[in-house]
């Protein structure tokens, strides 16, 4: 019933509602309305109200809750249930469990700070309060284990084409799957999967992307290589998350939907227009072996193939080898 009355004052947010017409309209009692209005009031959101003429929504909190995120969100299978922690060890293992119990396909588990966020190969990764976005996706593709590469791929697309339509920032992809704006990380992706034999399970669909962050938000260690939207457009006012938040599931959706109708060649052009990689000169090891080349193409499953210098042509996968271009981090 918050919800509702949350979406009511939107939809309105251009007159008075009176604590009557509500109660009219969603069938409650007036002092229930007058409580689901305090409750949203501790959530952060702040009304003009006036004894006579009722109440108009005057500020919104900045914040991926649910109520946020999914007021007009429009999708159908992505988001079609949104969780929303204000703290959690990781926003992956937290969707891990709903998987595992049966949760729904497009459940999205949303939070504003993980204290455990974690990255590929048992890395970690830097999730601070209200700075980005971070949340986890359950999917659960009729597809071969061998074929999920593309919905990461996917996924990275998604993210670059949400980002350019609701902040206008161009960004880019650099293989496999992260998002670069100027030469530093402003998002990672991370997919891990329940599988049996020769099909998914489930699978999960991380991604987190630095918005707000200011350089000092950083660790030292990190400042070299990464970055928040804010920061890389010119460190003027926050950037709204939830507007962003719902693109990134609108354009995930898309995505996701290209992949069950089997079109994964769409998805490796999308990528490959937008990668950073792709026609860069590259330098990668293998058992301590330097080798270089030029990166030309990326194939179904993910795998980068570089046409190297000694005349080898090698494809290249993504968690064994780290890639490096020539000219810096791309
Ligand atoms: C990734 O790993 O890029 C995948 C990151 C996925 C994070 C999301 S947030 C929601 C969901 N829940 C989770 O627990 N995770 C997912 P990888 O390519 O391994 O990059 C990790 C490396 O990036 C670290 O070792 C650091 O060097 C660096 N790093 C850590 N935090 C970062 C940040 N916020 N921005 C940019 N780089 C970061």
């Amino acid at each position: 019933m918050k919800q509702e009355i949350l979406y009511y004052l939107k939809d309105h947010r251009d007159s008075f509602v009176s604590g009557e017409a509500l109660s009219d309209i969603l069938g409650i009692s007036r002092t229930a309305v007058w409580k689901y209005i305090n409750e949203l009031k501790n959530e952060g959101y702040s009304f003009e109200a006036s004894s006579r003429k009722g109440y108009r929504l005057a500020a919104e909190p900045d914040r991926t809750s649910a109520l946020a995120v999914g007021y007009r969100l429009q999708t159908e299978c992505i988001g079609c249930r949104l969780e929303y922690l204000p703290v959690v060890d990781s926003t992956n293992s937290y969707a891990k469990h709903l998987a595992a119990q049966g949760c729904k396909e497009g459940t999205v588990v949303l939070t504003e700070c993980q204290t455990a966020g974690r990255g590929r190969l048992g890395r970690g990764w830097e999730s601070p309060a209200g700075m980005g976005i971070w949340m986890s996706i359950v999917l659960r593709p009729v597809i071969a284990p061998s074929e999920v590469q593309i919905i990461t791929l996917g996924a990275s697309v998604a993210v670059v084409d949400a980002i350019r339509k609701v902040y206008g920032l161009e960004t880019s992809i650099k293989w496999p799957n992260d998002v670069i704006l100027h030469g530093k990380k402003v998002c990672g992706i991370l997919t891990e999967m329940s599988m049996e034999m020769d099909r998914v399970n489930y699978l999960i669909l991380g991604v987190g992307i630095n918005i707000n962050h200011k350089a000092e938000d950083f660790p030292l260690e990190l400042r070299d290589k990464a970055a928040s939207l804010r920061m890389e457009s010119g460190g003027g006012d926050m950037l709204p998350r939830v507007p962003l938040t719902q693109e990134v599931l609108r354009q995930l959706e898309h995505q996701y939907r290209r992949v069950l109708a089997a079109e994964p060649a769409a998805i490796l052009e999308d990528w490959k227009q937008r990668s950073l990689t792709v026609g860069s000169q590259v330098s990668f090891t293998i058992k301590d072996v330097r080798y270089d080349g030029i990166a030309n193409d990326i194939t179904e499953d993910g795998r980068l193939v570089v046409q190297c210098s000694d005349g080898v042509e090698r494809k290249l996968l993504s968690g064994e080898i780290s890639v490096r271009g020539m000219l810096g981090y791309v």
